[in-house]
Parts: structure tokens; sequence; C-alpha cells
């Protein structure tokens, strides 16, 4: 058979086992050895790692190349931290500490790791679906003519077989399929075990006629080499067929069972004392074990060969790579080897059998074969590796000094935001150039019509408005184009977000800044939470506009009415919230957004993040007023003062948002036998509880420092806080 590499086959096979062996004990150090302090619970997932290691190896060591970007699934993070640590990206001490505070994640994660992530997983199926959203991305970006000097990368998706049951995947699917998805592989480590179960017969075939359906290439890696040369020999045709035909949970069964329970089931249901038998005879039970567990996704010669094919065109592919949960450990194939853990006497057995010397378990090239300089050799010339760090850098927006307040005597916020957003298109500005839009359906109804109006959607290829072309009056020109910059999706709000966490992270994945605004309705928000609370964990860069939101939608909107989206406002990290009261308002909020959202994360001032609009469907009547520069520095700081109390104020009254008139006349009539009354419009409950909480925070400090170690008792009073000090 067609070897493609000749020798750095046996490195990659020796090199594949030290994966192995790295990331088993990874986790059997934080779980067995290391000193926790607290004797909580570690984990880690030493089957799950083991079943896509031949997988990984193949890719990273082999097959990927700088540009292309990566979301492994999350119980495969000791496998991934293993191969930086052998390409020089990651640490021992963090190898050490995996799972504690400042060690090597539980999940890969591109903020809190620092060996060279693409993109954070954890929550199954969310990084299956943000590889196919950087790939639309990625296609975006360089029809704008940017960035096209740089390689096109492929979006890789590595996948647990019960990851694929995740809604927000198939969700992703269809949206990809709309937009004519490209360059992305989805990598199915087909083990057919999840975390309770063996999974069902044939998935498989569900999973491939659904991929092609979408319009995908799909490559199912069933056998290995070592397979198909025994299919070759008298009597293989009936092993064939007695392999793929055998029940998934049978197939566990026998591997956690080993050479000799091979054996004796292959022997009872093939024996013929002629060509089979002999086929068996020939192998001793170690030799038959290793045969029948050398399924495609253990076959390195075959993954290699699948990617390089696939490096061909620009198509999207599933690889169905047939694996072992455990594989290479005896661990293999249990039903409850999830979360199983290898025994010590177990993990001794295979430290001997890896020939690793006792004290040398963290040695890089410890026990292999292959002469250190060469194994170093290979590693420095590692494609993926090759060009160093791959994450990009893109330069900043500027940022007008103000946004031109829409006028009016009576507007909706988001009415407002239409026209700010509109005013934005008729200019000429970098800052409108990079900005893209998208929505889940409800573009018009959001109020982007204006703005799609003057920037077109976004398409890969021309289409005309037919109902322009056939002189159909319409007040929406949906003319799609490569210049295009809106992205219209299907009324999916996990794919809302999930895009939004593509576009906003474009600066580092393709060098190319884009200033991304999604709009969609207030009280769909949580449809797509973990969507949203991924794209803040990943550091994406986005601001999200929702209306209607309250109860202003209608005075009966039944469940179609958002009360809880203030709370998450608050709670969301990376996520700064606003809810504007009146449009010239907004106007500073959205020019904030516009720098926030560029700012570095480590911005000792204000850390950049994302932003939230909360906006209104109700008309108010707007204030006929030039906001001072400290309104307009208080408004983003989380609250300024409509009317400041006076010396002998008893009373203030505090809003938030549409209720502004009601606020105003509240003050009214209190102020009819009150002096001095306060009107605090608070224009972000979450600057201002962050803003509280840090100086709650300080106060404790400094009563801390003043007091040597104990809080005064007036202090936790005050504060109404329980303290308990250790020791
Ligand atoms: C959204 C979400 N739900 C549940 C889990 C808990 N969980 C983690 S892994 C797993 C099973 C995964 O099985 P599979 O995808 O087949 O992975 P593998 O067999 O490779 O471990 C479950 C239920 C999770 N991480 N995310
Ligand atoms: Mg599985």
């Amino acid at each position: 058979m067609h070897d493609p590499l000749g020798s750095e086959l046996g490195i990659l096979a020796e090199l594949e086992r030290k994966v192995l062996w790295l990331a088993t004990w990874t986790i059997h150090n934080a779980n067995h050895l290391r000193d926790t302090g607290d004797g909580l619970k570690v984990g880690g997932h030493q089957a799950s790692s083991a079943s896509i290691a031949t997988i990984m190896s193949a890719l990273y060591l082999h097959a990927l190349r700088p540009e292309d970007r990566v979301a492994v699934k999350p119980h495969a993070s000791p496998v991934f931290h293993a191969i930086q640590y052998l390409l020089g990206n990651q640490t021992l001490d963090k190898l050490q500490r995996f799972r504690g505070l400042g060690g090597a994640q539980s999940y890969p994660s591109r903020t809190k790791d620092t060996d060279d992530v693409d993109f954070s997983t954890g929550s199954v199926g969310l990084g299956v679906a943000q590889t196919l959203f950087s790939s639309l991305v990625q296609d975006y970006v360089r029809l704008k003519g940017w960035g096209t000097a740089r390689p096109e990368g492929k979006m890789v998706a590595l996948i647990g077989d019960a990851e694929m049951d995740e809604g927000n995947i198939f969700e992703a699917l269809l949206e990809g399929w709309k937009h004519g998805l490209r360059n992305t592989w989805w990598v199915v480590d087909y083990n057919r075990q999840s975390l309770d179960a063996v999974v069902r017969e044939g998935l498989w075939a569900k999973f491939e006629a659904m991929f092609r359906n979408f319009g995908g290439d799909v490559v199912v890696l069933r056998h290995g080499r070592m397979q198909q040369a025994a299919f070759e020999e008298p009597g293989g045709t009936r092993l064939r067929g007695w392999i793929e035909a055998c029940p998934n949970q049978l197939y566990s069964a026998l591997t956690f069972g080993g050479g000799a329970a091979w054996r004796r089931r292959l022997n009872d249901e093939l024996g013929d004392q002629g060509d089979v038998s002999a086929l068996l005879g020939r192998r001793t039970d170690d030799e038959l074990a290793a045969l029948m567990g050398n399924l495609g996704g253990h076959d390195m010669p075959s993954l290699l060969e699948a990617f390089a094919a696939a490096r061909t065109h620009d198509r999207p592919v599933c690889f169905i790579g047939y694996t072992i949960k455990g594989f290479g450990l005896p661990l293999a194939g249990h039903k409850d080897n999830h979360a199983g853990l290898m025994n010590p006497g177990q993990v001794e057995a295979l430290r001997q059998a890896m020939g690793v010397k006792p004290g040398c378990e963290w040695g890089r090239f410890e026990g292999l074969k292959t002469p250190p300089e060469q194994l170093q050799g290979f590693l420095d010339a590692v494609p993926f590796n090759a060009q160093g760090p791959r994450r990009y850098e893109a330069a900043t927006i500027p940022v007008p000094e103000a946004l031109a307040v829409p006028q009016g005597r009576e507007m909706s916020t988001q009415h407002g935001f239409g026209l700010l957003m509109h005013g934005l298109a008729k200019g000429d500005t970098e800052l409108a150039a990079r900005i893209v839009t998208t929505s889940p359906d409800v573009t018009v109804s959001t109020n982007l019509g204006g703005w799609v109006n003057r920037r077109g959607l976004f398409a890969r290829e021309e289409l005309a408005d037919t109902f322009k072309a056939e002189r159909i009056p319409s007040t929406f020109h949906w003319r799609f184009s490569p210049q295009g910059q809106h992205l219209e999706l299907g009324i999916a709000e996990m794919n809302l977000f999930t895009m939004l966490s593509a576009l906003g992270l474009s600066h580092s994945i393709n060098g190319e800044r884009l200033l991304p605004i999604g709009t969609q309705y207030d009280p769909f928000i949580e449809r797509g939470l973990d969507a949203l609370n991924y794209a803040c964990y990943q550091d994406a860069r986005f601001i999200l506009v929702a209306t209607p939101s309250g109860i202003s939608l209608a005075g009966e909107g039944g469940a179609h009415q958002s009360i809880a989206t203030p709370l998450i406002g608050m709670a969301q990290d990376g996520l700064t919230s606003f809810e504007p009261a009146y449009v010239d308002e907004l106007a500073v909020m959205l020019r904030w957004a516009f720098q926030h959202i560029q700012r570095p994360a480590d911005d000792k001032r204000v850390p950049g993040g994302s932003v939230y609009l909360r906006l209104s469907t109700r008309s108010v009547a707007q204030p006929q007023r030039q906001l001072s520069p400290e309104s307009v520095a208080d408004i983003t700081a989380g609250a300024y003062w409509v009317r400041r109390p006076g010396p002998n104020a008893e009373v203030v009254v505090a809003y938030t948002g549409t209720v502004a008139p009601e606020a105003v006349e509240a003050v009214g009539m209190i102020a009819e036998d009150r002096r001095d009354v306060g009107l605090l419009a608070v224009t972000s409950a979450d600057l201002l509880h962050s803003g509280w909480t840090a100086a709650q925070r300080a106060r404790e400090d400094a009563d801390m420092n003043a007091n040597r170690g104990s809080m005064s008792h007036g202090t936790a009073a005050r504060l109404g806080v329980v303290t308990i000090f250790g020791r």
C-alpha cells in the first residue's frame, strides 16, 4: 500500500504514544500525586483523551497548517496540552497543575490557557458551530479584499460522537448550507460511547446522510491498514463482514476483554476449521487485540491520507473516524470509562510498557527509540508550529469624537438606533466599512432596514432584489453581494451568538478587525444564552442590540416579554450592558461601544469587552438639550444626574430606560411639598453594580489594612457582610 511518509511514520507513531502517555500521566498526577490541599475531586478524562490521541497527533504534528483554526472537544484537553508541551508551547509547571488554579485548563480555553487555544470549548456543541461560523467570517473578510495575502485556513472541529446530539450543531449546519460553507472540517471521534451509554447502532449513517444533505463530503475511516491487510487474506472477507455487523456494545465489551476474549468470540462465531480459523490462529492474543483495535481513527496512515486528500479542495468535509474509547489503556471499551481513572497499579504497568523510567515521567522523549535530536528536529519542522504564535493583531479603527444625534421630537430608542446606523451608513468612514451587522430574521423589525438598504446584504455571489427588478414597491432593498455588510440569519438565536463570536474574533483569527453588531428581540436572548456566554468567555468583541425589551412590547404580551434580561446584562462577565431612555444617550453609548469592543482585555483603565444595548419600542418625547461633557462621561459610567439633588434633598428618584417620563412626572409631584428633589438616570445598572462592588472591596481592603486584618464591627454591619477569617 502507498506510504505517504516513509520514515516519518515511525516518528509519528512514537510521538502518538508519547502524547497518550503524557495525557494519561497529567490526569493521574492531578488526581493521585499532587497535593490539592482541599481533598476536592479533580477529574480529567483518560478514556476520552486516549480515544482521540491518534487523530490529534495526525492533525497537529502533520496535517494542520499555521492558518488553520481548531476547536478541540472539551475532554481532549489533556491531549491538546500534551501536544503543545511537545511542541514547546506548554510548560511543565502548568501540566503539573492541570485543572488547578493557574494550571492547564480542564477544557481548552482561549483566554485562560497560554498554549495557543483557538476556540474555547467545554459546553459541548458550541465549538463545533464556532468553526462553521468562523469559516463564513473568513470568507466575508477575504471577499472584502482584506488579508488576502495571508493563506486561507481550514476551520477544524474535533467532535465527540455524542456531542452531535446538541441541537445547535444542526442549526449551524443549515445556516452553513445557506451561505455556501467552505473550508470546514469536522472530525468525529466515533468511539460509540457517550458519558452514560453506548450509542445507537448505525449512528454514523445518520451523520453521513445529514452532512451530505447539507452539501458536504463525508469520509468514513472505519478500518485501519492492519485490518485492511487482514481482509485481503483468505477468510478476510468474512472477518470484515463480522466486524461491520458487530453491535457497538459487543465491540466495546470485547475490546475491554482483550485478545483472549476476541479469540473466543471470533472462533465461536466465525471458526470454520478453514481459512478464518487459520487467519485467527496466525495471531497471538496481543496481535489479535491489536488487529481488532486497528480502526480507522487509530490508524495514522489512513488519517494522514484522508487529511491530505481533503486539503486539495475547499468543500466542507465530515470525517467519521472509528475509534475505541480508552484506546491503548486498560479502560478501553468499558461502558463506565468516561470519568474513570486508571488506578496507580495500572498507570505503573503503562509506565513500564512505555519504557518510561521512574522519576522521568514528564520527559518529552523518555522511552522513545528515535534519538532525541531527531525527534526535536521533527518537532521543529512541524508545519502547524513552524511560524510561532498564530494569533494575529489588527489595528484599532478610529472612532469619531461623537456620533451625530438623530433629531426628532418623539422617538423610541430602537428607532433612534436605526437612525444612528443609517447615519453611519451614509458616511464614507473606515468605521462604517468595518461594521458588520447580523440578525436572526429580525433585521427590519429591529430597525436595521435603513442600514441594510445602503450597505447591502452579504453573499458570496451577487443576487439582485427580485421585488425591485419586478418593480414592486417596497421600503427595503435586499441586494446580495460580496460587498454587502449585513449577514442575514434564520431564526436561531444560538446561531446569532455563535456568528457574533466568530465575527468578534476576526481581528485575532483573520488579522482583520470587524465591528460586529447583532440585533435581536430582547426576550429571546435566553434562547442563545450559553452561546452568548461562550462568545464572551473567548473574548469575542461585539455589540448586541436587543428590542423590544421589558413590558413595552404591549400591555399584555404573555411570555413574549423580557423581564430577566437586565440581570443577564449585569451577571454576564465580559459584557457591559446599557439601557438608554433617550436617543442622545444612546448615541453616547454606541460611540463608547465602538471604542470598548476594540480595547485590549488587559487595558489598565477600562479592560475591553462586548456591549449589550437594551432598547425599547416605546416612543418617548426627546429632551431638546445638549449633553454636558460631564453628563456624557457619566452616561458611560453608569448614571447621570438629570436633576442634581440640592442641599436640602430628602428624596432622589432613580430610574432606568423608558419609564423616564413617569420618573420626571414623579419628581414634579414630589417637588410640590419637598425641596431639592434629585433625578438620577441609571444608564447602566451593570456598571453601577460593578462600581459599587469595587468600591466596597476597596473600603474593605482599607479597613483591613487599618485594622491589621480584623474588620471593624461597624464596617461589617454597614456592608451587611459576615466575614470568616482563616487562622
Ligand atoms: C452542553 C453540555 N452538556 C453536558 C455536558 C457533560 N458531558 C461532557 S462530555 C459528555 C459526553 C460526551 O460524549 P462524546 O461526545 O461521545 O465524547 P467522548 O466519547 O469522546 O468522551 C457529556 C454528557 C457538557 N460538557 N456540555
Ligand atoms: Mg463518544
